[in-house]
This record gives C-alpha cells, structure tokens and sequence, in this order.
C-alpha cells in the first residue's frame, strides 16, 4: 500500500525544517513513487485476505482528491491511489495518504451522549432525541428565530441540504451558517459584485496552461498540496511564477520572483502593478470595451500607485513591482491564486475585488490558464454553500427575500410558509448567545470553539445557551461544553458528495461500518424531524433521493446525477443532463445581470490595529503542510504527529537577537486580546517585525489572541493575519 511507501522512503525522521518542501517534491516524481507501490506490495498476503479498494474523496482540503480506501476483513486499513483521478492522477499529500488513521481512533464517539451534573453519560438515540425534541419544541413554540445552527464544510451536500431543510422547514429559521464566513466569506462578496459570481473561475488541471502564475496570499504546497503539484508542473512547462507573501514559503521558494509584502498592504501593491500595465498600456482594451463597465473610476485611482510611491508602504521594491506587472500584463494566459493572505482580513473584500480589477484590465478571464482562482479550503466548504446552508441565501444561491422563491419552495418541500427573516451570520449567532438573545444552537461538524475568533468568549457565549446540541465524529472543545452530543460517521463510512474549490462534484462511498451507534448526520436530522412529526418531509431512503431533491432545487446542479459522477465527477454549472459541466466560468459573459464585469475602485485602507510600542510585531497565523485545524483527525494519524505535535512561534533571527531568545526556549505571546505560550523557532524565512503562529495546537490556541469585536462591516470578517502582539521571555 502507498501508506508502506512512505513509511519505508519518506525517512520522515531524517527530514529537517524544509520536509514539507521535500515531501511536495515527492510528489511530483509520481511515476517513480507508483513503481515503487507496485513493487513493494506483498503479493501473498493480499491474495489471503479479503481486500476491497472503495473509491472515494479526501476529507481534508478543497483539492478534492481521489482515493481508495483499502477495506481489510472489513475494517480499513490504509489508502491506495486513484491514478485516473482528473484532479490528483493517483498522488497524494501526506494528509491524504494517512486520512484513514483517525477513522479507527478509540476516541471516534460511538454513542449519544446527556450531560447531567455537568458529566456526560452514554445515553440511547431514542432518549436523547426524545430530550433535544422537548427542549427544540418548547424554544420554536416560544420563537423559532431563537435556534440557531451551524452547518459543516466537512460534510457531504446530503448532509447539509438536509440540514439546511430541517433549519428552516421543521424549526423555522434561517439563522444558519458555515465556517465560510471566516474563510472565503470575501471572495463570495468581492466577486458577485464584480463578476456575479463567487467561485474559481478556472480548474485545477488548466493550472498547467498558463504563462504567468501570481500567487498571493496562499501557499498550495503546503495547503493545497495537489494544486501545488500543478503549479510545479506549469513552472516546467516554462510559465513564471510569482509568490507574494509575508513569508518565504515552500511555494515561494519555487517562485521566479518572490514579493515579500508587508501583511495587509496587498490593495497598495496590486494598485500598483495595475498603474504600471496602464503607464506601458498592457491593458486589453477591447476586452475593457466589450465586457466591463466602470473602467474610468479605476484608472482614477490607480493613477496614484506609483511603483516609487508605495514601496515603502509594500516593502517591495519598486523594479519588483515593474517586473510584476510586465510579467502578468505581457503574458498571453496569466492566472491568479489567491487565498487566506488576501481574505482573513478586516480588509479581505477589498483585496479580493482589486484582484478582480487586475485580471479584467487585462483580460485574464474566461479564457483557457487564466482566470482569478480563490483555492477554497475545507473539503466541502463549496458545497455547503451551493446547499444554501448560509444565512441569506436558499440552495443554489437563490435569494429567499424574493416572495417567488420562497413560494417554488414551500411548493417543493410541501411545508408550511417558511420563514422570511434574514438569518444570522456566525459572529452574529455568537453575538446573539453571548447577550441572552439567541436559546439554542446545534452544531454539525464545526468546532468554533476553537476556530473562532476570541476563544474565551465565543466559550462563554456557548455556555450561556439553555441548549447546547453537537454533532461531531470527536469530543472536540466544543463538544466538551455541550448538553448533548450526537455520534456521527465520518467520511470513511457515508455515501454522497462532495463539491471541491474548482466547483467538481464528486462521489463520497461507503468503505467501512461506523463505531458503535454512529449515524449519518443526514440521518440523524430525519431521525428529530420524525419525532417532531414532520417525517413527511424526510422520507428519504438513501442519499440518492436526496442528490434528486437537491437537483430540483439547485439549478447549478440539476444535470448532475450519481451515474454521470461515477466517472471524473462534473463541474457546475450543469443545467441539464446532457451538459458536459462547466471547467471554465465567464466565457462570454459575466454573471452579473447585465452580463458585464464591474470594475470596483479601491483605495488602500490601514489594518483595524497597528503595532506601537507595547505591541511592535505582527502576528500571522496560518497552516503547515501535516496538520488540519486543531489537529483532531491529524493528530491521531501516528506518522503525521511525529512530524510535528507542538505549538511553536516562528520569527527573524533579527528579532529573536533583539530580544535574546534561542530555539525551543518557551515564550508568552500577548496582543491587546490575550495571551498565550509557545516555543520559539528562529528562521530567516519570515521579515522582521513579522511573526507565525500554526494554527493546528492546543498548547498554542490561535484565538486566545484574535479579536471578534472589530469585523468588516459587511462580510464580518475578522482580522486573523495581522495583528499587533509583542513576544516575552518567561
Ligand atoms: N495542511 C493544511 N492544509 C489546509 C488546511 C489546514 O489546516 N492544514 N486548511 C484548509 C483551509 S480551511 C483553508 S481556508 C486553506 C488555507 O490555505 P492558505 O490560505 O494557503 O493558508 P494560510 O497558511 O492560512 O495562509 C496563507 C498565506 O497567507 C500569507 N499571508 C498572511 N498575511 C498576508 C497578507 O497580508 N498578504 C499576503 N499576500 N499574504 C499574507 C501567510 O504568510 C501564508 O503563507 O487551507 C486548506 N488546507
Ligand atoms: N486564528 C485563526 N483562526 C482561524 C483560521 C486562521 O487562519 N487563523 N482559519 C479559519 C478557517 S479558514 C476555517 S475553514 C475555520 C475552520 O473551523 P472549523 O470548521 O470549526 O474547523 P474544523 O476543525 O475543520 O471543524 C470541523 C469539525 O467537523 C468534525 N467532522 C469531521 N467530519 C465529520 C462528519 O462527517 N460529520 C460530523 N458531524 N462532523 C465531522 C471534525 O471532527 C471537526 O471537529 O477556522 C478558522 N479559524
Ligand atoms: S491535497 Fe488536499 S485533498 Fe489532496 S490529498 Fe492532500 S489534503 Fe487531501
Ligand atoms: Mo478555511
């Protein structure tokens, strides 16, 4: 199997800092590692078993890769490639290659669980249902729009369709949400205001077609492995890379030229690199003519962005900037990746629309190895919200406000008139339990927790509910403080979908039973609806029938069907069945309602908080190539937490001399919000002035520093990449 592979070649043990640019590297010598799979599999010991290899998709980021589980006597014992995978064609990152490990886990919850005197006790499905359906009843009766429920990117579209229907069908809310909103939460914003549509323009394998790669805000070599893979693979084929970055990562080190920008000045540096295309007319002006609108109110702007002007504001050389802006304009296909860098910032819209600009001033849209391109993150995190799991919006973006809309689909579900009071957004759902307003929240596979900004509060928030219901595959923190938590299956052991960044759905399958009394989180919502009396909206069978409902009710997905996925699943839009998918948006047109693409002027604003002397370093926080959010899957993978299990700090040499610290020595690091200890790692990769924080530790909780009062009025974002903090010695 391949997870022997790597056990035996990988020499993790030997693999210093760089380890994760090793291993990426590896993956790209894929013939070479297949042969090898091949031949180091034990032939004998296969034919006495009873082996079967199930198809399915990664559960870990928006790549959406392919895999087999490997089914041993009935249990899983390991992942072998899908080469004819269109995304991953048969490799895998190390996330990927040990994605079965936590599926066995002792600590996989395995039956419901009550809390009574403050100690959970094992319970039976039917008397903790019975319990969370008195207490939901008596809190709808009172005020339906008093639940709120949070909605997992890491389930299946099944599970969060049926979720999503539940919230509003059976309890009458829309007061529903997903980790996006602390995600890509801009990038749905910024580009229906530009382009009319949220989601990558262009698709994984078409990477590979461009000339010119700007990456900004995003390190795929770590965080996208396969779409790392990719990009490596247009480098060969002689396109030029450019990283910009805070930080010197494993992808910038493959860059041609690597921008190291000072955290939250990207709007000055892009503003820039668009006066110089529009100095040296690089510009495509018959694309501006023919498909935009607004183009005079940018070039005002832009008009002030000198390369000289700004530099000292970047930290980029002005001659960088130049070289930028004559590779990306002169190029005929330049493509841009971006990600969190641009985002998760009080900012994020702004960033997210000025890369907007960039790529209609010069035509890099709609067209094959261009296109502007936000690498979503979780597994699913683009099917929840095709699912209409989100607060405004029913599946299939459809705005519920619309009288019509809401009429189509109290037809289709056969329900009573649905609510038509905007939802509240997760900070806002928090805000609500924090002040008494909101009752009771369930939660299906999100850890706020620890995810949250202001850990401390979004804790006290939670506990302030009267009712307190998760659905998780662990304990995690935000399990640990709940009245009662349901057992859910994990990927491993469900049937249905997953939709991954570049809008591909692909087929999840069933490769193993679950642990003791686990449901599928689909199921287990049909299971409350029926003792609600509501079973008549839920008589699904399988998860077929519901991909059929979700088909009549998601125009983008109403050509798909299990059997055409079964192949190399298919990119919406899909209107019909005869529709081949959709790998390239905005061809013709734009989906705005005029069909033209809207240039947004934008001036450079400063960040919410700036350093002083109390607080003179910025704090970053952000991912390594092993671990996945607080690590409660990865960290039970044995070989991955070898690489690395701890919290560490990363920062300059300069700074660590300035203020005496050396390697591993234990520090305290404080903002104006909070404060918390980790161990120093000196490396010359991050600028001065600039420090890093992994996200993936307990001993390290990122949000004991972060901030949830100060959001982004309009997408609510926080700021997660740059705050103000200062480093103590103990
Ligand atoms: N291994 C691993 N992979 C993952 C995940 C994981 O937890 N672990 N999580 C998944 C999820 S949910 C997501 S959303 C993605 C996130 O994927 P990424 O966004 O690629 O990951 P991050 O490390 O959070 O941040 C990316 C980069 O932004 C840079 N940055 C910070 N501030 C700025 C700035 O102001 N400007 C610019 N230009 N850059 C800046 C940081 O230095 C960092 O290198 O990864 C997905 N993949
Ligand atoms: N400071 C700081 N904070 C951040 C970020 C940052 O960069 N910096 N990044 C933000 C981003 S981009 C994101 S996406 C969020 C992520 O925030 P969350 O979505 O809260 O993080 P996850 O750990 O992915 O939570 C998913 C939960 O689902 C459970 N789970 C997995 N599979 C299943 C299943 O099949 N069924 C059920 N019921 N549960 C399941 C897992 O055990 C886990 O507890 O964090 C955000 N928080
Ligand atoms: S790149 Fe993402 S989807 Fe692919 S194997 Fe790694 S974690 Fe899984
Ligand atoms: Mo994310």
């Amino acid at each position: 199997m391949i997870t022997w592979f790597f056990c035996q070649f990988l020499e993790y043990k030997k693999i210093d800092e760089t380890s994760s640019i090793y291993l990426c590297e590896l993956i790209l010598r894929d013939d070479h590692l297949n042969s090898k799979v091949e031949s180091n599999r034990c032939i004998q010991d296969i034919y006495n078993m009873n082996i079967n290899l199930i198809p399915t998709i990664c559960p870990y980021c928006g790549c959406g890769c392919g895999l087999n589980l490997v089914n041993v006597n009935g249990k899983i014992k390991g992942v072998e490639p899908w080469k004819r995978n269109p995304i991953n064609e048969g490799k895998l990152c190390p996330k990927g290659n040990f994605s079965y490990e936590f599926v066995n886990h002792e600590e996989r919850l395995k039956t419901p669980l009550i809390k009574e005197n403050g100690q959970f006790r094992e319970a039976s499905w039917d008397e903790t249902l019975n319990e969370i359906v008195r207490r939901l009843q008596t809190i709808r009766d009172e005020d339906p729009d008093l639940i709120a429920f949070l909605s997992s990117a890491r389930c299946t579209n099944e599970d969060n369709y049926v979720l999503q229907k539940f919230a509003r069908a059976v309890i009458g809310t829309n007061n529903i949400d997903n980790c996006a909103a602390l995600c890509h939460g801009p990038t749905v914003s910024g580009l229906n205001l530009t382009f009319g549509s949220g989601a990558m323009t262009n698709s994984i394998g078409d990477i590979e077609k461009a000339n010119c790669i700007f990456i900004i805000g995003s390190n795929p070599l770590e965080q996208h492995p396969l779409i790392g893979r990719r990009i490596l693979k247009a480098r060969a084929n002689g396109a030029k890379i450019i990283v910009a970055d805070p930080r010197y990562t494993p992808t910038a080190k493959h860059a041609d030229l690597f921008l190291p920008l000072i955290p939250g000045t990207d709007v000055a540096l892009i503003n820039s690199i668009m006066h110089v295309i529009l100095r040296d007319g690089l510009e495509d002006q018959d694309f501006i003519k023919k498909r935009t609108m607004d183009f005079e109110k940018l070039k005002n702007i832009v008009k002030n962005y000198s390369p000289d002007s700004v530099e000292h504001i970047i930290g980029v050389p002005a001659a960088d900037i130049e070289k930028t802006a004559l590779t990306y304009g002169e190029s005929e296909k330049s493509s841009i990746i971006y990600c969190l860098g641009i985002t998760e910032h009080i900012m994020g819209m702004d960033n997210v629309m000025s890369l907007a600009n960039l790529t209609m001033l010069t035509g890099n849209i709609g067209r094959e190895g261009t296109g502007l391109n936000p690498l979503r993150g979780q597994n699913n995190v683009q099917g929840v919200c095709d699912m209409g799991a989100l607060p405004f919006l029913y599946p299939g973006y459809k705005k519920y406000v619309l009288d019509s809309v809401r009429a189509d689909t109290e037809c289709e579900w056969d329900c009573d008139p649905l609510n038509f009071l905007p939802g509240l957004q997760m900070v806002e759902i928090l805000e609500a339990a924090y002040d008494g307003r909101m009752k009771a929240m369930y939660i299906m596979g999100e850890n706020p927790v620890f995810s949250e900004p202001e850990t401390l509060k979004v804790k006290e928030s939670l506990m302030n509910l009267e009712t307190l219901i998760v659905q998780d595959i662990f304990l995690t923190e935000t399990a640990a403080i709940a009245d009662f938590v349901l057992p859910a299956t994990s990927w491993a052991e469900k049937n249905g979908t997953f939709t991954n960044t570049e809008r591909r759905v692909q087929r999840v399958r069933k490769a193993a039973d679950p642990p003791g009394l686990a449901m599928e989180d689909w199921r287990i919502f049909c299971q409350i609806a029926r003792v609600m009396g509501s079973s008549k909206l839920f008589t699904y069978q399988s998860e077929e029938d519901i991909f059929h409902e979700i088909r009549r009710n998601t125009p983008q997905y109403a050509g798909i069907t299990y059997q055409r996925l079964e192949a190399d699943g298919l990119q919406w839009p899909c209107p019909d069945v005869e529709h081949p998918g959709t790998p390239i948006l905005h061809g013709e047109k734009f989906a705005t309602s005029h069909g033209l693409g809207v240039f947004k002027p934008i001036e450079l604003r400063g960040l919410p908080e700036t350093p002083d002397d109390d607080y003179p370093l910025i704090l970053s926080t952000g991912r390594i190539i092993f671990h996945y959010h607080n690590s409660n899957m990865t960290g039970k993978s044995k070989i991955l937490d070898n690489e690395i299990s701890n919290s560490f700090v990363e920062l300059n040499p300069y700074d660590a001399l300035k203020l005496d610290l050396s390697t591993q020595e234990t520090v305290k690091i404080k903002t104006r919000h909070g404060e918390i200890e980790t161990k120093v790692k000196i490396t010359s990769k991050i600028a001065p002035g600039i420090i890093f924080l992994p996200i993936h530790f307990l001993d390290g909780k990122p949000n004991l520093l972060t901030n949830s009062k100060v959001l982004d009025p309009s997408t609510k974002m926080p700021e997660l990449k740059a705050l103000p903090a200062r480093i103590e010695k103990i």
